[in-house]
Formats: C-alpha cells, sequence, structure tokens
C-alpha cells in the first residue's frame, strides 16, 4: 500500500517514522508537559551518605516555611500503610531456603543504605518552596561502614546487619555441574579469564518523572509517569503499596524519551506522588534533575565474571564454567535478580558446547538498586563467552574466526538443544558470520593494521557473534493484549498493551494493519500507554513488542476478517462460503469484486446493511502468548585503532549481520541496532559509575560519567539475514536489545587485539584513554623488567 507516491507501507517496508512528524517538531507530550492546574510540586529528600543509621527526622521548620504543604517521612508513610516495594523474581540461598529479602520502603525508616536513599517528601505550591523546605528537613545520622564493591561484599560490612551478615542474597546455580566437571577433566586445554563488567546508569534523555493525582470522591488515583509497563506497575502500586484494587488506579506513560530497561520498574517516587496527592488533595508533581537521575534511577551490568572454558586438541568446546559476583544493589527492586539470573542460557552463544555451568551469587551492596538496562544479562554472558573464546584462540594458535566456525550450530540442526537453558528453533549463524567477515574485509586487515603502524597507532579487530532470548523466559512466554477498535466512519485504532518510548511502533503496527488488514495508515490510529484505555498490556521490555504484541494484533484482527466476511457477503451479494480475505481484501472467490476492512467496518454500524441477528460492530481484542520465545542473532566485526601516546580508542568501522526473523521495517530495525551498538560502545569505551571508599558516586553528572557521542561512533554497517521464526504469526524476532548483545564483547575484543602485541591481555572496562594507557605502561614494565632479567 502507498502512502504517498513513493513511499510504500506494509510488512517488510523502510517506512519513516510516522511519530517523527510529531516528535521532532518538538509537539511529543512528555509526562513533565502536562501541567495540570493547581499543581503543587515534590522534593525527595535523599541520604548524602552511603550507610547510616536514621536517629532523628525533623520537619517541622521546613512544615513552617512558606510555600509548604506537606513533609512526610518514613514513618509517616507506615502510619498511612503504604507498603514496600516487591521483587517478583524468586531465588534461594545456598542451602535452599529462600533469598534475603529485606523490606525496600518506599521512605526509609530506620537507616539509609545508599547516597540518594529517599528519606522524606516536601511537597511545596511552587518548586523553589519544596526545595527550599527540603534544604529544612532536619536528619541526623550514625554514620555506618559501607560497601560498593561487589567483589568485597562478602567480607565487607553488612548492607542489612543482623538480617543478612554475610551480604548474600541468593546462590543460584544452572546447569549440569558433575557433567561440566567431567568435560573440564577430559579437556586438552583450558582458557580461563577474569572479567568485570562495569556499573552503568541507562540515562535517557527523559528523565524519569511522575504526576500524581488523588480523586477523594471515589478514591482513585491517576499517575502520569514515563514507564514501559503501564499496567505492571499499576497492579504493583495497587497491590503492595496502596492495598486496593488495580481498577482503582489509573497509570497514563505519554510519550517518553528513552527508558532502556531502566523505566520498567515501579520506583517509590511512584507511589509517593500519589500519597502526596491524597495527602494535600493536590496534583503532586516530581521530576528528577540529571543528578537526581544518577543517585536514584536503578543502575545496571556490575558484575565480576569467572569464565573457564574447556577445548579438546581440535579446539571443539567441551565445557563452559563461569562464576558471577552480582552487585544487587541495597535492596531486590521489582527485576533486580533478573539480569543476572534469567538469561544465563546465553553462555551457550551460538556454539554447540554440550556442557555449562553457572553459579551467581547476588549480594548486597551500599548502591542503588539493580534493573534491567537493554540485554538485561545477555551483554553480560556474551561478553564472557566471546572474550574467552579470543584468549583461547591465542592460547591455541588457531585463528579467532576458525575457531568460532569450528563450534557454530549448524542451521541444519536446529532445533538445537543448547548446554543450558535455550533451545533454539531458528537461525544460520555460520552464513551470519561468513557474511560479516567478507561484508568487514576480514582477510584484508593485516593490511590496514600494517597501514595504521606506520602512522604509530595499533589497529585491532574483533568478531563476536551473537544471540539473545526475546520475549522470554524460554519455557513459557507471557501474553500480551492488542485491540482494533472501529469508528462508524471506518477508521481504525489499535489499542496496544505494549509501550513504545522510541521504538517506532506507531508505524510498525501501521505497517502490520496495512499488511494484515489492507488499512490506510492514514486512518488509523496506533495508541498505547494508558491502562483506561488499554485493556490489558504486560508492556515493553525483552524486545517482545513486535513478536508477543504483534502476534496478539495478527490474532485480533483474524477476528476482524471473521466477523467481517458476513457483512461483506451481503455487502458483495454472495454467499459467505465464497467470500475470501485477500491482499487486504474481502472479495467473492474468483472475481475481483471486492470490499475493504474500512467498507465493512462502517456497514457494521449499519442495521440495514447487517445480516439479520449479527451484532453491530466490527472492533475485537485479543491477549495470547508466542508459541516461543525468539533468539534473535548475528555477527559483529568492530576494527578500532588506538593511540599508544593517549590510549585514545577510535572505532573505524562496525558492521552487524543480524537476523531478526521477518522484518516489519528495515528503517527501524537499523536504527534499534544502531542504538543497542552505541550504549555497548558507551559502556565499553567510556560509561561507568564510580564510587569512594565512602561509598560517595564520584560520577554524579554528565561532567564525570561520559556518555557516547555521535562523534564517537562510525558509520555503521547493517545487513540482514532474516530467518523467520515459527513461533509466532509474524514469523518475527526481538530487535531491540540485539545491538548491545554483540557490541559489549567485538569492541573490547578488539581493543585487546590492538594491544595483544604489546603484551596486553586485558583492559579494565570501560577501555578509557586512561584505563588504555595504563594497561599499555603496565605491559612494557612487565616486558622490560623480563627483558632486563634475560640479559
Ligand atoms: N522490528 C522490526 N522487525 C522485527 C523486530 C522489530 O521491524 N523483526 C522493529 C519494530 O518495528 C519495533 C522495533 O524494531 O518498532 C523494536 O521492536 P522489538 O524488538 O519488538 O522491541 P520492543 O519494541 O519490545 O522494544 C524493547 C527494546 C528494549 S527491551 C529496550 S531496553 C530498548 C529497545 O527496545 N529500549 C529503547 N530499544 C529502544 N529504543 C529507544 N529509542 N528507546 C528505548 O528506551
Amino acid at each position: 500500500m502507498s502512502i504517498s507516491p513513493g513511499i510504500e507501507i506494509g510488512i517488510g517496508t523502510a517506512t519513516p517514522r510516522f511519530e517523527d512528524a510529531r516528535l521532532l517538531r518538538g509537539l511529543g507530550r512528555f509526562t513533565d508537559d502536562i501541567h495540570p492546574a493547581g499543581a503543587a510540586f515534590m522534593v525527595v529528600v535523599r541520604s548524602p551518605h552511603a550507610h547510616a543509621g536514621i536517629t532523628r527526622v525533623d520537619g517541622d521548620a521546613a512544615r513552617a516555611a512558606p510555600g509548604v504543604l506537606a513533609v512526610l517521612t518514613g514513618a509517616d508513610a507506615e502510619a498511612d500503610g503504604i507498603g514496600t516495594l516487591q521483587t517478583m523474581v524468586q531465588r534461594h540461598r545456598a542451602d535452599g531456603s529462600p533469598m534475603a529479602r529485606p523490606p525496600y520502603r518506599v521512605l526509609a525508616t530506620d537507616a539509609v543504605r545508599f547516597t540518594g536513599d529517599a528519606v522524606a517528601i516536601v511537597v511545596g505550591e511552587t518548586l523553589q518552596a519544596a526545595h527550599d523546605g527540603a534544604e529544612l528537613v532536619a536528619v541526623d545520622y550514625d554514620l555506618r561502614p559501607a560497601v560498593t564493591d561487589v567483589a568485597q561484599a562478602e567480607s565487607g560490612p553488612a548492607v542489612w546487619p543482623g538480617d543478612v551478615p554475610d551480604n548474600v542474597s541468593f546462590v543460584f546455580r544452572q546447569g549440569d555441574a558433575a557433567a561440566t566437571d567431567r568435560a573440564f577433566a577430559a579437556a586438552h586445554h583450558v582458557t580461563r579469564l577474569d572479567l568485570r563488567i562495569s556499573r552503568v546508569s541507562a540515562n535517557p534523555m527523559e528523565p524519569r518523572t511522575a504526576t500524581g493525582a488523588y480523586d477523594a470522591a471515589d478514591g482513585t488515583y491517576t499517575l502520569h509517569a514515563g514507564t514501559q509497563a503501564p499496567h505492571k506497575v499499576r497492579s504493583e502500586l495497587a497491590e503492595h503499596q496502596f492495598g486496593i484494587p488495580a481498577n482503582r488506579i489509573r497509570l497514563v506513560s505519554p510519550d517518553v524519551g528513552g527508558a532502556f530497561g531502566m523505566k520498567g520498574s515501579p520506583y517509590p517516587e511512584y507511589a509517593l506522588v500519589l500519597w502526596a496527592a491524597r495527602r494535600t488533595g493536590r496534583v503532586v508533581r516530581w521530576a528528577a534533575t540529571r543528578s537526581e537521575s544518577f543517585l536514584s534511577d536503578y543502575h545496571a551490568r556490575d558484575q565480576v565474571t569467572e569464565v573457564a572454558l574447556a577445548l579438546d586438541e581440535d579446539g571443539a568446546f567441551l565445557g563452559l564454567r563461569v562464576r558471577v559476583l552480582a552487585n544487587l544493589g541495597a535492596y531486590l527492586a521489582f527485576n533486580t535478580p533478573h539480569s543476572s539470573t534469567n538469561n544465563l542460557g546465553g553462555l551457550a552463544g551460538v556454539y554447540r558446547t554440550p556442557h555449562i555451568h553457572a553459579e551467581v551469587r547476588g549480594l548486597f551492596t551500599n548502591v542503588q538498586p539493580h534493573a534491567p538496562y537493554r540485554g538485561a544479562g545477555r551483554p553480560e554472558a556474551t561478553y564472557a563467552l566471546e572474550r574467552v573464546i579470543d584468549q583461547a584462540a591465542v592460547e591455541l594458535g588457531i585463528d579467532r574466526a576458525e575457531l568460532r566456525a569450528r563450534n557454530l550450530v549448524p542451521p541444519e540442526a536446529m532445533p538445537f538443544r543448547t548446554g543450558l537453558v535455550f533451545t533454539y528453533d531458528s537461525g544460520d549463524f555460520p552464513a551470519n558470520m561468513r557474511m560479516a567477515l567478507d561484508a568487514a574485509d576480514w582477510a584484508g586487515f593485516a593490511a590496514r593494521r600494517v597501514e595504521s603502524e606506520a602512522r604509530g597507532m595499533r589497529r585491532g579487530i574483533g568478531v563476536a557473534n551473537a544471540i539473545e532470548i526475546a520475549g522470554g523466559p524460554a519455557a513459557s512466554p507471557n501474553e500480551e493484549g492488542a485491540e482494533i477498535r472501529f469508528d462508524p466512519d471506518g477508521s481504525a485504532t489499535i489499542v496496544l498493551g505494549t509501550h513504545s518510548h522510541g521504538q517506532g511502533h506507531e508505524t510498525a503496527f501501521r505497517q502490520i494493519a496495512a499488511t494484515r488488514l489492507g488499512l490506510d495508515p492514514a486512518r488509523v490510529r496506533v495508541v498505547f500507554g494508558d491502562t483506561a484505555t488499554a485493556a490489558y498490556g504486560r508492556g515493553t521490555f525483552g524486545s517482545r513488542s513486535i513478536m508477543a504484541g504483534g502476534g496478539a494484533f495478527v490474532r485480533a484482527a483474524e477476528r476482524v476478517i471473521a466477523r467481517g466476511r458476513p457483512i461483506a457477503a451481503r455487502l458483495l451479494e454472495a454467499a459467505e462460503a465464497d467470500i475470501v480475505f485477500r491482499d487486504g481484501r474481502f472479495v467473492v472467490d474468483g472475481t475481483d469484486r471486492g470490499v475493504g476492512v474500512a467498507e465493512v467496518a462502517a456497514a457494521s454500524f449499519v442495521a440495514a446493511k447487517l445480516p439479520p441477528g449479527s451484532e453491530f460492530g466490527l472492533g475485537a481484542s485479543a491477549i495470547v502468548a508466542p508459541g516461543g520465545a525468539t533468539f534473535p542473532n548475528g555477527c559483529h566485526v568492530a576494527e578500532v585503532q588506538v593511540d599508544l601516546e593517549t590510549g585514545v580508542v577510535s572505532v573505524l568501522r562496525y558492521l552487524v549481520v543480524d537476523d531478526v526473523g521477518t522484518v516489519i521495517n528495515p528503517l527501524l530495525v537499523k536504527g534499534q541496532i544502531h542504538g543497542g551498538v552505541a550504549q555497548g560502545l558507551g559502556q565499553v569505551l567510556m560509561e561507568a559509575i564510580v564510587y569512594d571508599a565512602e561509598g560517595q558516586m564520584l560520577t554524579g553528572s554528565f561532567m564525570d560519567y561520559a556518555m557516547p557521542r555521535a562523534s564517537d561512533l562510525p558509520c555503521m554497517t547493517v545487513i540482514s539475514n532474516p530467518v523467520p521464526t515459527a513461533m509466532n504469526a509474524l514469523g518475527a524476532k526481538g530487535a531491540g536489545e540485539a545491538g548491545t548483545v554483540g557490541a559489549l564483547p567485538v569492541l573490547m575484543n578488539a581493543v585487546i587485539d590492538a594491544l595483544r602485541p604489546l603484551g596486553v591481555t586485558d583492559v579494565d572496562m570501560p577501555a578509557s584513554p586512561h584505563a588504555v594507557w595504563s594497561a599499555i605502561q603496565k605491559a612494557r614494565i612487565h616486558k622490560t623488567r623480563i627483558h632486563t632479567k634475560g640479559e
């Protein structure tokens, strides 16, 4: 279908985004753009200490300050019955007992456990009045020792003294330990690597925001907040913080300026604005400043990993063993144990490794809670695997690409049950790698390296195969909801339970509607993000919206077609049995006489046009689970250049061959891959949350926390090698996180490749100029010592 001359729409077309007309002209409406009349402002008083007992919170001076409407503390929240935040992931300790789940209050009462922990809120007539009031809240702290480094957690001061003295929340083991041990015992060679994956903050352009309202007339709350999962956040608030039926809360998540997994959780501030609205009788607004975001958004990654790969004499992978220390932070938020334990299947990669065993120790420290961030465990798993493969290749003297090629799962082995959790349904991994190496001119790299060296630079190339689970869990993928509504003029509204915060769903779902129902995109609206509009949804995470939400849409579309068939038959004066639905139209089989869905929809509201006894309307909805999770996969090749004098790493080339199954919109998929790679590149080369010995964050602003800029990124090549999946009606695999999964390992592999001739075998993440320069100096000193000893 053509939307204007030269622009086609439908599945598979590179349709530009409909939402850009709004977003690029500054017409997007984000939570903080909504200014309800008479709104008051909330400021959160946060702990300046990483760990301290609270001996007094005194809000009297603040209460007396001009323009202050309320000062509320943790004790007030308890008195009002505001419940604690809950985690949805259950794990166990080593002895089999349930994991330690200390209470996560919306405002701390007895102690603060990270710098930024919320202690009180001040509501003011103006933002300034609330800020001034917040400065008058007196809190007496009894300082306690803190631990922020996960490697020190088990020997460090207890974050929950008395309750969890060893800081161990859980120990999670997966895989066959005995078989893995046997594989290692029989190995010709074992390669070991110790890795650190840095702590990062998602830093979306739009900081977190929330506006709460309470209607005393019927006891209902309305929350506007930029979240990825409106229905889920609402049900958590209803069940755990307020103890009311879910239908008493309406959650509206309008335009959202980036979320990246970080905005998928319920946060204390959401409950706080609603509670404050109830207490003050005013609409209450809160928006995090950038510095406050650093201190209050849930962080991600932050693992110490030991990985070992066992190989036979031909380089076949026999077993993989991984031990992870995962930094959970001080509290268990909604998804805190998720990333480090739910996606361990990614350790299998695209390889045949038969035996894999992983152990994850989930540890409390005095930092913010952990949450999923683009990839949520898959980049971490892939990083460990693809880095150890490079190291093994060097130790065995086998070319890195060749070693990978020897171990790839061939397409004819599908469905393939991996050595850990996942069963892959489809994909052509050897073709991905072949295409990537050819397109990146892997063979010509040696000449490019010489050319760089002639200019005093070091050049490195990396390859990494990426695979991830989308729309998991693997065993029982989650259901999603979609609805198609028609107005009497035949225009259609698609109502989604998923949420778009940059992915382009307003375009993608119009494309699916154009192909599946022949609907004119100009007469379609796509809406989401309001629990009062969408009956049901789980939300957007795990790259699931197209495969799960798209599947629900297709089921609803099938229902529309089934409802429309008798109406079409009447309009076409044919027998219902002769009506077929073809190319987006109801047609009389064997003829070119037909009628479109919009016309049938209009007729469905006119009694005279309906078959006798029919119901009015054509709309339909569906809540369905896909047949299975999907496994987007691909191969990344990156080329970097390192300036030995400064340690600066420049990424010169980046290429991805990806398989996201049926591509709905190649333009959107490329954009998603670009964005995912950019976030991976940021983490590998510059981003990191850093604390000092007392637990103070040293990287609390963009002056200290380096974000990647356009000039840090090369022009990327994205090549598609789609193998449709049979797991959902569209054949689509997820695309939203795929870029990040490959970017982490491939970039570090390229950096190490550049520096290996100098004797460098590892660089701390991020490979900042300082880290790279230090690694070079260390290797030089080491070499000089060996040389001197030899003399
Ligand atoms: N797509 C496609 N063909 C496919 C799969 C996807 O054309 N086979 C396109 C779709 O059109 C869709 C987009 O790619 O618009 C992403 O689809 P999907 O892979 O289903 O992922 P979700 O829409 O569920 O998005 C979630 C994913 C996640 S988990 C994170 S984190 C992330 C990401 O998307 N956060 C983002 N991409 C982001 N992009 C932006 N701009 N902002 C974020 O916060």
